[in-house]
């Protein structure tokens, strides 16, 4: 692999998009090589995923102008095709992956972080869907899930304008769900991940299936989708376990309040 890293820590993987020179801008190879990366995660050990950029200034600062600018229309189609495919493998992936922005998220680069279950940043991220500027609509997804995320009125407004924010912004409009100083955003990451790794597995996996599966949805689907994947959590080792604990008073693992750290 030329332009990802990936290394496993305990029971979370971290996925580094490492091509600094350029931002670490989406390529084709940067896709192959991040889809081929999803595809050998061990889902056996690995729980949770991180997903961030290499350098202090970048998360991804886009699909690469470069290579797009001399595509023809059937190029690219495909483009977009192996861009949707790679970002779709990380949206429903079995596992939760969060996106660690450490720096510029632009047009694919705010996309593919919102493929991401969770997002949280560092205080230098910009995001941003400048597409409408180069003549483009956002093509990986950004349509559709920036409006999911913030809401319709404010994913029109960022993407009709094509004005970036700042990682405060980002804080307030529910783009991120925290923001770090960025010394203390990979290790804000790593603790979130250890902290959904240590939970029971296949009761993490359903209900991020649950809670995909259900927005496409409409309610009385989305109750059955949910009353399919609680009831599969029974008879498992993990929900055994975990409500057994609970009924010998096992207070080490009772329930724990935690507060989120905000900004
Ligand atoms: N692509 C290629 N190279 C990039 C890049 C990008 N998106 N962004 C930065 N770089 C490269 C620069 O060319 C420069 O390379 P060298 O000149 O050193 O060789 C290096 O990274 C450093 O960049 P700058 O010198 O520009 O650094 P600055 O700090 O001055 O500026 C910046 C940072 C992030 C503000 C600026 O680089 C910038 O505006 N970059 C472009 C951001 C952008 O517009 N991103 C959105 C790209 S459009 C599709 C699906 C999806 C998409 C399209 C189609 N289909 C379905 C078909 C997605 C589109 C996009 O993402």
């Amino acid at each position: 692999m030329e332009f990802i890293t990936y290394e496993v820590e305990e029971k979370i993987g971290i996925i580094t998009i490492n091509r600094p020179k350029a931002l670490n801008a989406l390529n084709s190879q940067v896709l192959e090589e991040l889809d081929a990366t999803l595809d050998s995660v061990d889902l056996d050990t690995v729980r949770a995923l991180v997903l961030t950029g290499a350098g202090e200034k970048s998360f991804v600062a886009g699909a690469d102008i470069g290579e797009m600018s001399t595509l023809t229309k059937a190029e690219g189609e495909a483009f977009g095709k192996k861009g949707n495919d790679v970002f779709r493998k990380l949206e429903t992936f079995p596992i939760p992956v969060i996106a660690a922005v450490n720096g510029f998220a632009l047009g694919g680069g705010c996309e593919i972080s919102m493929s991401c279950d969770i997002r949280i940043c560092s205080e230098n991220a910009i995001f941003g869907q400048p597409e409408v500027g180069l003549g483009i609509t956002p093509g990986f997804g950004g349509t559709q899930r920036l409006a999911r995320i913030v809401g319709v009125g404010m994913a029109k407004q960022m993407i009709y304008t094509a004005r970036n924010i700042k990682a405060d912004e980002a804080y307030r409009i529910g783009l991120v769900n925290a923001v770090y100083p960025l010394e203390e955003l990979l290790p804000a990451a790593k603790k979130l991940a250890q902290t959904i790794a240590i939970n029971a597995p296949i009761a993490v996996r359903n209900c991020k299936k649950a809670i995909n599966e259900g927005l496409d949805v409409n309610m009385d689907e989305a109750i059955v989708i949910e009353e399919k994947l609680f009831g599969d959590c029974f008879e498992t080792e993990d929900q055994k376990a975990g409500m057994g604990n609970f009924l010998e008073k096992d207070k080490e693992k009772k329930l724990k309040v935690v507060p989120f750290q905000n900004k």
